[in-house]
């Protein structure tokens, strides 16, 4: 299959992509534009091309649960967690099999082909674990998919629970999670990142911690996890989640944190629709947007991505799967619709998230690379964010996994 008259991000002109089997073999300049003549060409109309969305932080074991048997009236993360263990008593193999694959489809419907999803483990029947092991295996012709040992009660202050970290690893999970300021004392947050960063390094699995996830100044768990990594030399396979603690840190703190930042070389990820729902909920007037420091972050040259956390789960009663909606919210939010922003907005949905989950040279546009790729509506960054432009095309494996007609519109004279 080729694909002609794509637009290739920090590229300019048209571009023939010639993919063969499940790889791309060629990507050749043309001159101009081309008219298809092959039936396995696809005309991109001059339009982006870009490698698949990627998920980097979502939780399918908990989607498509928000009211059962209770909704989160608050909208506190605190109550999310409480409604959650209500549901979760309640969980089954299929039932979390079936709302897990219902929400890869959306997710692949709007062109996501990665995703790393938290599961929660403090379960000693381990079914949610149980079922999405499964889902990972018979979902590889649609998604890669990463599952992260998530803590959801914590490690310290859950009975058994580092044996049920060290289990759920060994049954199979890619990521090591944790939830440090969720633990009952500050001693076991600390005591909890020491030792969930022992059990990464020992099973060679990556790391991904739910980290300061509070509007508490007080958080301050990311120092912690960010000197484990930096000591270890273990930065880049270490993911620091939500931060949005970071929001409320003052700025003398901030500026001494952001030099260990660096140093530890390790990822982010911000939750911006989730974030400035669940956060900012102690508060009166003026009212705080709860979100890490996302264009700090970029701009200190460290690396930060987008995720849509939930979609109608306990913290979240919305959500579609379209990652884009996260973006052109998380830019508001964010204060990064200036002009160079833009311009590399999908970035913060594509290249920088592919860098969190370590993808390597699994993922992007190259010769040699899987033939996994996208047709958007747009023919750049800036113009698919203003037009809340689609994704057109998801192709994976070089072959096609989706296509979207886009809705027509009629205008009538008067
Ligand atoms: N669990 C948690 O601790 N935080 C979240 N944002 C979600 C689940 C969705
Ligand atoms: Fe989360």
């Amino acid at each position: 299959m080729n694909i002609i008259n794509a637009r290739l991000r920090g590229k300019p002109g048209l571009h023939r992509i010639e993919m063969e089997g499940s790889r791309i073999s060629a990507i050749v300049a043309q001159a101009q534009p081309m008219q298809a003549s092959l039936p396995a060409e696809l005309d991109a109309g001059q339009n982006l091309v870009t490698a698949p969305f990627v998920e980097p932080h979502i939780h399918l074991d908990a989607t498509l649960t928000a009211g059962e048997p209770n909704w989160n009236m608050s909208g506190t993360l605190f109550e999310g967690i409480e409604r959650w263990a209500e549901r979760k008593a309640l969980v089954t193999h299929q039932d979390t099999k079936s709302r897990a694959r219902k929400t890869i489809d959306m997710l692949v419907d709007n062109g996501i082909q990665h995703v790393r999803t938290h599961v929660d483990v403090t379960d000693p029947s381990f079914a949610a674990l149980r079922a999405m092991l499964e889902v990972r295996d018979e979902s590889r012709h649609l998604i890669d998919l990463q599952i992260v040992a998530f803590p959801q009660e914590g490690i310290e202050s859950f009975k058994n629970g580092r044996a049920l970290m060290t289990e759920a690893v060994a049954m199979g999970a890619d990521v090591v999670g944790g939830i440090p300021h969720f633990e009952n004392t500050r001693e076991q947050g600390v005591t909890s990142v020491k030792f969930l960063m022992d059990l990464a390094e020992r099973t060679g699995c990556l790391v991904d911690v739910h980290c300061d996830e509070t509007d508490d100044a007080q958080s301050r768990f990311l120092e912690v996890l960010a000197e484990e990594a930096r000591v270890r030399e273990m930065g880049e396979r270490v993911t620091a989640s939500h931060t949005v603690a970071m929001g409320s840190y003052d700025n003398a703190y901030c500026y001494k944190l952001f030099r260990l930042l660096k140093q530890s070389r390790i990822n982010f990820v911000s939750c911006p629709t989730e974030s400035i729902h669940l956060q900012g909920r102690f508060d009166g007037y003026p009212k705080r947007r709860g979100l890490t420091r996302v264009a700090e972050i970029d701009r200190a040259g460290m690396n930060i991505c987008f995720g849509q956390d939930s979609i109608v789960d306990p913290w979240y009663p919305l959500g579609n799967g379209n990652i884009l909606r996260i973006l052109e919210a998380g830019l508001h939010i964010c204060h990064m619709l200036g002009y160079e922003d833009l311009q590399r907005a999908l970035d913060l949905i594509t290249d920088n998230s592919a860098r969190t989950l370590q993808l390597g040279d699994r993922y992007g546009l190259e010769v040699g690379r899987p033939a996994n790729l996208l047709i958007l509506s747009a023919a750049d960054d800036y113009e698919m964010i203003r037009s809340q432009g689609q994704v057109l095309t998801s192709i994976r494996d070089g072959k096609l996994l989706m296509q979207r007609s886009p809705a027509q519109v009629t205008r009538f004279p008067a």
